[in-house]
């Protein structure tokens, strides 16, 4: 008899683990972008939340505020000619690349100026240019992407990677699995990234798979593997520092596994307390304490490289932002009435 060694520990357990971040010998500047990067992308989940809510928005919006650490710490290491998939919460995924927030919101709004062209909503983010390839509702539907895109990196001779956002639901697919060991047996540099908040709509993951740590998935596949407080900027960075150097390097594929939380219930801007099984008022107020902006802005000021009127100037430069592109948004047109098929089929597939 063998015991696993997948335990997430502490880390699943909201009531720990809210210590600021120990910044001390770390990238001071570096970390005080990322504070900037993570703070816009949780008060642009913040409006759209606000704008769902008001009826601006008509589509659904799923907001991953509370997880921002995830794809800022994974995006510190990333280049421009990577190549990202996400999935149906990939607000943050897509900000800390770098791309606009208004691209964003003309698309949640369905305007032509949007991502995709207003056709597509929150759940389908496109911006290549930034390095985003895409995402979609369809759960799991882009990991195997991510394979194939890795390939065809490797096979163009550049030592660009593929990145897979996926949650810990996602990994209830089959096609998961097959991606792992596809991935591991032709060495493609991907990096797979599970954002384990621990539920899957409304259900815990107690009540859906036998252990909470997906890792083990990885080492199934003979992957190197990291499990990871996805609260926790500095961890994340360097968790993923390794292994995107590793696939990088042409040693094949890693799997990070980052334990997090949502703040908001599954979709829109409820907290879903009243559907959510194991998902108690209790948790999510020590999940908030867990708040990866607020403990690394604590590091930070502990070694006196932040303060309280830093963090306002921020969040007032930050809230001019969000209020001009907002409105360039509102004023957008829409597509014409003509474009409803442009992108429907490829090109010349119609007869
Ligand atoms: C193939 C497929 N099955 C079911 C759904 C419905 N669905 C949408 S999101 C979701 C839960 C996904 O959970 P997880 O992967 O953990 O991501 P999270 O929402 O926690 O970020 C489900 C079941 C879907 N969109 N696609
Ligand atoms: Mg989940």
């Amino acid at each position: 008899m063998t015991v696993h060694p997948f335990d997430l520990g502490d880390l699943a357990d909201p009531s720990k683990l809210h210590d600021p971040i120990d910044v001390r010998g770390a990238d001071l500047d570096g970390l005080t972008r990322q504070l900037q990067t993570m703070l816009t992308i949780r008060m642009v989940e913040q409006h759209l939340a606000d704008m769902r809510r008001d009826g601006f928005i008509g589509g659904p919006v799923h907001l991953g505020a509370g997880q921002e650490a995830v794809a800022a710490g994974v995006s510190a290491h990333l280049r421009a000619t990577d190549r990202v998939f996400g999935a149906h919460r990939s607000h943050s995924h897509l900000l800390a690349l770098g791309s606009s927030m208004h691209g964003l919101f003309a698309e949640v709004l369905g305007k032509d100026t949007g991502l995709s062209r207003g056709m597509g909503g929150s759940m389908h983010l496109w911006d290549q240019p930034r390095g985003f390839y895409g995402s979609v509702p369809i759960v799991a539907g882009t990991v195997s992407l991510a394979v194939g895109a890795g390939l065809a990196a490797r096979m163009s001779g550049t030592r660009d990677l593929a990145v897979a956002y996926f949650g810990d639901g996602a990994v209830e697919e089959g096609v998961v699995h097959e991606s792992l060991n596809l991935a591991r047996m032709l060495k493609a540099p991907v990096l797979f990234v599970v954002e384990n908040n621990l539920f899957s709509s409304h259900m815990h993951i107690s009540l859906r798979q036998p252990l909470a740590a997906t890792a083990r998935f990885a080492a199934a596949h003979d992957m190197p593997f990291e499990i990871v407080d996805g609260n926790d900027i500095l961890a994340v960075e360097r968790s993923a520092q390794r292994l995107i150097e590793h696939a990088r390097a042409g040693h094949g594929p890693g799997f990070l596994e980052a334990v997090t939380a949502r703040w908001y219930g599954h979709v829109d801007w409820r907290e879903d307390i009243d559907v959510g099984v194991n998902r108690s008022t209790v948790d999510l107020d020590n999940w908030r304490r867990r708040d990866p902006i607020s403990r690394l802005s604590a590091g930070l000021a502990a070694q006196g490289a932040w303060s309280e009127a830093d963090h306002a100037d921020l969040a007032a430069s930050i809230r001019q932002l969000i209020a001009s592109a907002w409105q360039q948004a509102l004023k957008d047109p829409y597509p014409a009435d003509e474009a409803l098929l442009d992108r429907v089929y490829a090109h010349g597939a119609r007869a």
